[in-house]
């Protein structure tokens, strides 16, 4: 099952909802919030932990708040470099940052999160961020495509997608369950809540 991100005494549980004074917090109060969805992978040093620190560390994302987390997922390793398998999941934010400025966001905390660059093309790392959804943006533009391009090929991705947002309509593709229909998820095996 999806569970909300708010564990009780987690930052972004208290944020979920308006604080009493009916406010979001002044960050998210200027402008209108989009749901953003972002996909988590990582196949290096103890991924499991990868992915968990790296969720947690959504939370913290300025002017936007991380309110859907997905069960870990281990995942044979899509490409043709031969790796160690993947741990992957989904979290769903709302967000007031254009999908730009989300973008940069992401990538600063790849950087954080000590992501180095991939050493082959397709191979093993210690953590990938990649923002799939931002509202209803559809964009080709060099390091920004929305919806993220790779989305309806990837049982990764789609699997614990269909857990947070079965019925989120991908801009130009379709409904995320219509999408995991017509894919092969057996190499997605669930592994924790
Ligand atoms: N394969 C899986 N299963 N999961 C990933 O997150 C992943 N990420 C990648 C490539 C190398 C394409 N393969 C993957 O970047």
């Amino acid at each position: 099952m999806p569970r909300r991100a708010d564990a009780p005494g987690r930052g972004a549980g208290a944020a979920a909802l308006p604080q009493p004074d009916g406010h979001w917090g002044r960050d998210l109060d200027a402008g209108w919030l989009n749901p953003a969805y972002v996909a988590l992978g990582s196949n290096l040093e103890d991924p499991r932990a990868q992915v968990e620190r790296a969720i947690d560390a959504l939370e913290g994302l300025p002017d936007s708040r991380l309110v859907l987390r997905s069960s870990l997922y281990r995942s044979r390793p899509l490409g043709p470099v031969e790796q160690p398998d993947f741990v992957n999941a989904t979290a769903g934010l709302l967000t007031a940052l254009s999908p730009a400025e989300l973008l940069v966001e992401l990538q600063s905390l790849e950087s954080r999160l000590g992501r180095e660059r991939p050493a082959v093309r397709w191979g093993p790392r210690r953590i990938d961020l990649d923002l799939l959804v931002h509202g209803a943006e559809r964009r080709d533009e060099p390091g920004l495509t929305l919806p993220h391009p790779g989305i309806a090929d990837r049982a990764f991705v789609l699997v614990p997608l269909a857990e947070i947002a079965p019925d989120l309509l991908v801009p130009a593709l379709g409904r995320v369950r219509a999408l995991l229909a017509l894919v092969d998820d057996s190499g997605v095996e669930r592994i924790a809540p």
